[in-house]
């Protein structure tokens, strides 16, 4: 598997971890968010449907949409999926959580006058993560 992902990026920063939680092993292809779209590796730019991180490539399926890819590596690996009982709320807190950062990063991009990714999520979202 090769995850492309950013360490500025709170969405890669939750599917490296379930990656290296589960001990998944992968290749870890970092991606400049400061470079123009354009100007990223080509690889990336063929394999990213959103020109967005993360990516995750999977026996040359890319899959993108970081809560779509935790499903995904859920279903496969068999971890973290909880008991059948508890799926409904795992979802749950997928989608609350999706939410969350699309807003702080909305509000984060609209203070730096949408700039494209403002350092990201960077501060916010990884310290906020790192504290739980
Ligand atoms: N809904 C997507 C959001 C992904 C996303 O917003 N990625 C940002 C980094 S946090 C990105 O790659 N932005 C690229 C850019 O702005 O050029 C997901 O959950 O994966």
């Amino acid at each position: 598997m090769v995850l492309y992902g950013s360490t500025n990026s709170g969405h890669s920063y939750k599917v490296r971890s379930f990656l290296l939680l589960a001990d998944i092993r992968h290749e870890y292809r970092w991606i400049d968010l400061g470079k123009p779209r354009a100007e990223r590796s080509p690889d990336f730019v063929a394999a990213s449907k959103f020109g967005e991180v993360p990516v995750l490539l999977d026996n040359r399926q890319a899959l993108c949409q970081s809560n779509g890819i935790l499903i995904y590596l859920m279903q496969k690996a068999r971890r973290f999926s909880g008991h059948e009982s508890e799926r409904q709320a795992i979802l749950e807190w997928l989608s609350w959580e999706a939410n969350r950062i699309w807003r702080t990063q909305t509000i984060r991009r609209s203070g730096a006058g949408y700039r494209p990714c403002a350092p990201c999520l960077a501060g916010v979202i990884l310290t906020m993560l790192s504290q739980h």
